[in-house]
């Protein structure tokens, strides 16, 4: 299979869906020399905290080559580019702007717009500046208030320039990737930090949220967050309960609290030492209205029961990709119905999704039918959602180009995009064919 399908009929393919390609900043920028550090600076400099020991130093130098990546994403035919901007790149130590790369950015949003693509902009995707990590990071809760002044700053500077904001990508991975299993910057271990930074960020987002309604109200405003649906290895009563619980540790967590104001009712059977410091009025400062909901879908996870009050995780079983996820494309179908049950929802988009594959460059070719199967058994889930009653409107692609892939390094190729890191040549893989072939055919 070579090209992408859907039905003629679908939604997907109606003129007001958006498709688009997505990237972060410390995966693609390097130009690490004109930013301040950041905390994956320093968790790459710690030796075994990533598989090839590599650093986001240079990357795929997309800050040098980034009017030609925009000419690339042009190329593809989308609707979007979803990029992120790196904190430490536009706010000085003491707070202020820095306008050498506020330019950075502007620049690739005024290309942007000369070329009429949508710019979604994420506010935050990891790279939180190391003298903020010194103070404590997301353990401190002037983070939060941090975030939001870079915020006001940075959004003001944007002025109309974006079309869709998102304050947060995946706070469940700054939180508990980062904070409370250690596998991520800044690699602290414990159960005691991972929900007290989660509600840092979590209020960071509202906060955040608040400025952007004053500064750009213009814009699709939201947030956006990841989810791993949870299915049990049985189902006994001690494994669905375990399996429930883990859906609210991983996934409701950070969902309940941006859209009903509430953490899961789990929060009550925590030790007091692993939960947030939660002051008044801060719940409902998380509760912002959103102008969408990003979600990002990769796979699925199986649980039973364990011996302490949590859960065990089953390792993924096959079919798998090169990353080691399942590839099961019917949970996005069931995660988005069964959200859609649960709360009231602000139009969903996709934000992120693809497949890490075992790709070989071959006579200028990247024949990567695997990932195309994988795009094409989502895409047909995605649109069984809308069939559902789902309302979706846009999916992102990720990512653009191959990259940074955070504890895995360069290792694991998720790009519709083969990036060469010695020449930093770029070769659209038979996957970014189809997909541009899929848009543009519409
Ligand atoms: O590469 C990441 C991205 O930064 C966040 N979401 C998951 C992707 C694949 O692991």
């Amino acid at each position: 299979m070579k090209q992408l399908s859907l039905p003629a009929n679908s939604p997907l393919l109606s003129k007001e869906f958006t498709f688009g390609v997505a990237t972060a900043s410390f995966q693609i920028e390097g130009g690490a020399d004109s930013r301040l550090p950041c905390i994956w600076d320093k968790f790459c400099a710690t030796p075994g905290k990533i598989a090839d020991n590599s650093n986001g130093l240079v990357a795929c130098d997309h800050y040098n080559n980034w009017a030609n990546d925009i000419e690339l994403i042009d190329s593809l035919g989308v609707d979007a580019y979803r990029l992120s901007i790196s904190w430490p790149r536009v706010i000085k130590a003491d707070g202020s702007l820095n306008p050498v790369g506020v330019k950075f950015y502007t620049d690739i949003l005024d290309e942007l717009a000369r070329r009429n693509i949508k710019a979604f902009v994420t506010l935050y995707h990891w790279d939180l500046p190391q003298h903020l990590e010194d103070k404590g990071g997301w353990l401190n809760r002037n983070t939060a208030f941090e975030y939001a002044n870079y915020v006001d700053l940075i959004s003001q500077a944007f002025a109309e320039r974006v079309y869709s904001y998102a304050t947060l990508n995946e706070p469940f991975c700054s939180s508990y990737l980062g904070y409370e299993i250690g596998v991520h910057a800044p690699g602290k271990v414990g159960r005691e930090f991972g929900r007290k930074a989660a509600h840092h960020l979590l209020l960071g987002h509202g906060l955040a949220m608040q400025v952007l309604a004053k500064n750009s109200p213009n814009a699709l405003n939201g947030i956006v967050l990841n989810f791993t649906p949870c299915y049990p290895v049985s189902q006994s009563e001690a494994d669905l309960k375990a399996t429930a619980f883990a859906d609210d540790y991983i996934n409701q967590w950070y969902m309940r609290p941006v859209m009903e104001g509430k953490y899961p009712d789990i929060i009550a059977q925590l030790p007091a030492e692993q939960r947030p410091d939660i002051h008044p009025g801060d719940m409902e400062i998380i509760a912002q209205p959103l102008d969408y909901l990003g979600v990002n879908f990769y796979t699925r996870l199986h649980y039973q029961a364990s011996d302490d009050d949590f859960y065990d995780e089953r390792p993924h079983q096959g079919p798998l990709t090169d990353i080691g996820w399942e590839i099961y494309p019917q949970a996005l179908t069931e995660l988005l119905v069964s959200l859609n049950e649960k709360y009231t929802l602000p139009p969903i988009y996709i934000t992120e999704n693809g497949a890490a594959m075992k790709d070989t460059l071959a006579n200028g070719e990247v024949n990567d039918l695997d990932r195309i199967s994988y795009y094409q058994q989502h895409l047909t889930a995605l649109h069984n959602a809308t069939l559902q009653g789902v309302r979706v409107d846009g999916y992102f692609a990720w990512s653009l180009m191959d990259n940074f892939e955070w504890a895995e390094g360069y290792l694991k190729r998720f790009g519709i995009v083969y990036v060469d890191y010695h020449t930093q040549q770029r070769t659209v893989k038979a996957s970014g064919l189809a997909y541009s072939n899929l848009i543009t055919s519409r």
